[in-house]
């Protein structure tokens, strides 16, 4: 329960860090987007995973704080990269399964958009398949308020959870993101590329926009390109990095 306390600390003694990781456009390898992940810089245990912090935080209850810090940076960063020239079009900001389930999420999310002075248009936010499936009938409807304000909604891990296609059909999403256990073992295997070609075609006939996570190889990038995948993230093209390496790294790669 340490960790809990230091936890509830970090925030204030600016622990929190969030990393960036590009999204890049298959058709002409252009950046699409950044996605941030956030990091605990703890002083005694280093770099704490979100794996290990974002649960502790639902159960201390302060998951919100964290989410909206990291959303709050996340919007700050955008604006700052725009102001300097760094043309990042969108920041995707991930959402926990609590956050989601704010009756007020959808007013939260673009007073701290408009405080950090960030176009709706410029944010997505990731939500995972269990969050929207936890309450259906709630995910719909702060879908709908966040679509009519324009801030775009991504399924993340798109594969992995419980939503049924008939879901799939009544949630106002923009984006699903391929899971990556799916990709991993592109193009060789027979199956995952008939699952990946499918959640393709499924998520272009619905007018979705498809993100494959944990690209790696060349291959894997080629068989998505060719299947019609919009946009591929990975370590073929970046860890997740600082925002100082990720300039770093744009100015190298573009
Ligand atoms: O980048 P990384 O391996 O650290 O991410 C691990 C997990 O933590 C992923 O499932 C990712 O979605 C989640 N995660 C990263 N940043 C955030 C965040 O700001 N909020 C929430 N709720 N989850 C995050
Ligand atoms: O669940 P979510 O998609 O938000 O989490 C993203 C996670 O995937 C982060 O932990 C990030 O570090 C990790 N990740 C990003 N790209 C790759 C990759 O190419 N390979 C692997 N193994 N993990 C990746
Ligand atoms: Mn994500
Ligand atoms: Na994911």
């Amino acid at each position: 329960l340490a960790l809990e306390t230091d936890l509830r600390r970090a925030v204030v003694r600016g622990q929190l860090e969030l990393f960036y990781q590009p999204q890049i456009r298959s058709a002409d390898g252009r950046l699409a987007g950044v996605e941030a992940l956030l990091r605990w810089r703890h002083p005694e245990r280093g770099l704490v995973s979100p794996i290990e912090f974002i649960p502790l935080a639902e159960e201390a209850g302060i998951i919100t704080e964290l989410g909206e810090w990291a959303l709050a940076e996340a919007a700050r960063q955008i604006v700052a990269w725009r102001r300097q020239g760094v043309a990042v079009p969108r920041m995707a900001v991930n959402l926990s399964p609590r956050q989601f389930h704010a009756a007020d999420l959808a007013d939260r999310v673009e007073r701290i958009l408009a405080a950090a002075g960030a176009a709706n248009e410029w944010i997505e936010l990731e939500i995972t398949e269990s969050a929207a499936m936890a309450h259906p009938e709630g995910a719909v409807q702060v879908l709908r308020r966040l679509r009519a304000r324009g801030i775009h909604v991504a399924m993340d891990d798109f594969g992995t959870g419980h939503s049924s296609l008939a879901m799939l059909r009544t949630l106002p999403l923009n984006v699903l993101k391929l899971d990556r256990s799916f990709v991993q073992h592109l193009p060789e295997s027979e199956t995952d590329a008939a699952v990946a070609s499918a959640v393709v075609t499924l998520a272009r006939r619905l007018g979705l926009s498809v993100v494959a996570e944990g690209v790696e190889t060349e291959a894997q990038k080629h068989f998505l390109a060719d299947i019609g995948c919009d946009l591929l993230q990975g370590f073929l093209f970046a860890r997740p990095l600082p925002a100082g390496e990720f300039e770093a790294w744009l100015a190298r790669a573009y």
